[in-house]
C-alpha cells in the first residue's frame, strides 16, 4: 500500500538538548514546542515486494548517507510493529531548507512515521505515533500532535511522548521564521552536539534543572495569559540552550552576527512597547514569537536589516496526518 504523510516543523520554547537514554531517545528534560503551519515535510511510502531493497529519496536536496541509514532504521521499527519484512520506497519533500537549525528532522520523522505506519495498514493512536516518531528523532515526537505541545521525558519507550497543551487563543500566536543568509552548514549533528554538551559542558546538569523550572514558569504564564512573563521564559530558554552549547567542548557556536543583530532589534522594539520575543535552535536562524497585532511592525523592522534571506510567517500548525497527494 502507498500512503503520504504530512508533518509540520516545530520550534521549541523550552528546549531539548541531551538524552538520559541514547538508545530509546529519552530526553533529559521535558520540552515545549509550537508547530509551524508554513514549514512542513511530505513523505510518501510504499511497501511492496517489487522492491528488493529500501529506496530512499529526498526531492530537491538529496539525503546524506547517514540520513538514508536513519530512514531505513525507522522503516525497520515500523516493520517490526507490523510484523512484515517487505521493503519500501520512500520519497520525501520539505517546503523549507533542510539542516541549519530548521528542525527538518522533526517534520521528516513525523511525516515518515505517519506515512509508513499507514502504508502497512497500522492504525496507531496519536500517542503511539509520537513514541514512534521520537525513536527516529526526539523533536519529531512534538510534530505528531502539532499545536503547542509538551514532550514528557518518560522512563520507558511508551511513556515518552508529546501531547497538546492549552495556550491563550486570544494571543493569536504567530512565529516569524527569520532565515539568515549565512547558512554555513552545521559541522556537528544535533544528536552528536547534545551528547558532547552532556559530556563536557560544566553547566549541563544545572541547565537541565533550569529547563524543568522553565516548563513550570511557561505553563503559569500561559495559564495567566501573561505575555510578558511568557516571553521572558522563551528568551531565557534560548540563552540557556546556547550557553550550554557555547561551553561544550568543542564549543558549539550556532549564532552569526545577524542572529545577535536581530536580538538587538527586538530589544529596541520593546522599548517602543512592542513585545516580540526571539528564540534560536541549533543554527543561525531566529524564530520570533509574536502576537498577530504586532506582526506587521516586526516585519517592517526586519526588512531594514541586511543579511536576512527570507521571513516565513507561520501560524500554529496542525497535527501530522495522512494526506492525498502522493510524491510518486
Ligand atoms: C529542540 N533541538 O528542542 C532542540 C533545540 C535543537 C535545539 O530537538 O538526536 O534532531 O535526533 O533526538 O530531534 C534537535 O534535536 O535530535 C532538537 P535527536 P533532534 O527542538
Amino acid at each position: 500500500m502507498k500512503k503520504t504523510g504530512k508533518a509540520h516543523s516545530n520550534i521549541a520554547l523550552v528546549k531539548y538538548w541531551g538524552k538520559q537514554d541514547e538508545g530509546l531517545r529519552l530526553p533529559m528534560n521535558p520540552s515545549v514546542a509550537i508547530a509551524l503551519d508554513e514549514a512542513y515535510t511530505l513523505t510518501t511510502v510504499e511497501f511492496d515486494t517489487k522492491y528488493s531493497e529500501d529506496e530512499v529519496e529526498l526531492l530537491g536536496e538529496g539525503f546524506e548517507e547517514d540520513e538514508v541509514e536513519k530512514v531505513k532504521k525507522h522503516l525497520d521499527r515500523v516493520r517490526k510493529i507490523a510484523r512484515i519484512e517487505t521493503k519500501a520506497k520512500v520519497v520525501s519533500k520539505n517546503n523549507f531548507p533542510k539542516a541549519a537549525g530548521m528542525a527538518s528532522s522533526a517534520s521528516g520523522f513525523g511525516a515518515l512515521s505517519v506515512a509508513a505506519s499507514a502504508a502497512c495498514g497500522l492504525e496507531l493512536s496519536e500517542r503511539e505515533l509520537s513514541v514512534l516518531a521520537r525513536n527516529g528523532s526526539g523533536s519529531a515526537s512534538r510534530s505528531i500532535p502539532g499545536g503547542v505541545s509538551v514532550w514528557y521525558t518518560g522512563e520507558t519507550d511508551e511513556s515518552s511522548y508529546a501531547e497538546r497543551i492549552d495556550y491563550p487563543d486570544e494571543w493569536n500566536l504567530r512565529v516569524l521564521l527569520v532565515m539568515a543568509e549565512d547558512t554555513s552548514a552545521k559541522k556537528v549533528s544535533t544528536t552528536e552536539g547534545m551528547a558532547l554538551s552532556k559530556a563536557t559542558s560544566p553547566y549541563y546538569n544545572l541547565g537541565v534543572e533550569e529547563a524543568k523550572k522553565n516548563i513550570e514558569r511557561l505553563k503559569i504564564a500561559m495559564n495567566n495569559g501573561d505575555w510578558t512573563a511568557f516571553g521572558k521564559v522563551v528568551e531565557d530558554e534560548c540563552y540557556r540552550l546556547h550557553s550550554i552549547c557555547m561551553t561544550t567542548t568543542p564549543n558549539l557556536l550556532y549564532w552569526r552576527g545577524i542572529t545577535i543583530e536581530i536580538f538587538q532589534e527586538m530589544y529596541k522594539l520593546r522599548e517602543q512597547g512592542v513585545e516580540a520575543f526571539f528564540t534560536v535552535d541549533a543554527g543561525p536562524h531566529v524564530h520570533i514569537v509574536v502576537r498577530s497585532q504586532d506582526v506587521s511592525i516586526v516585519k517592517e523592522k526586519l526588512e531594514k536589516i541586511n543579511g536576512i534571506k527570507t521571513v516565513i510567517d507561520c501560524k500554529i500548525g496542525p497535527s501530522a496526518q495522512v494526506v492525498e497527494e502522493d510524491l510518486f
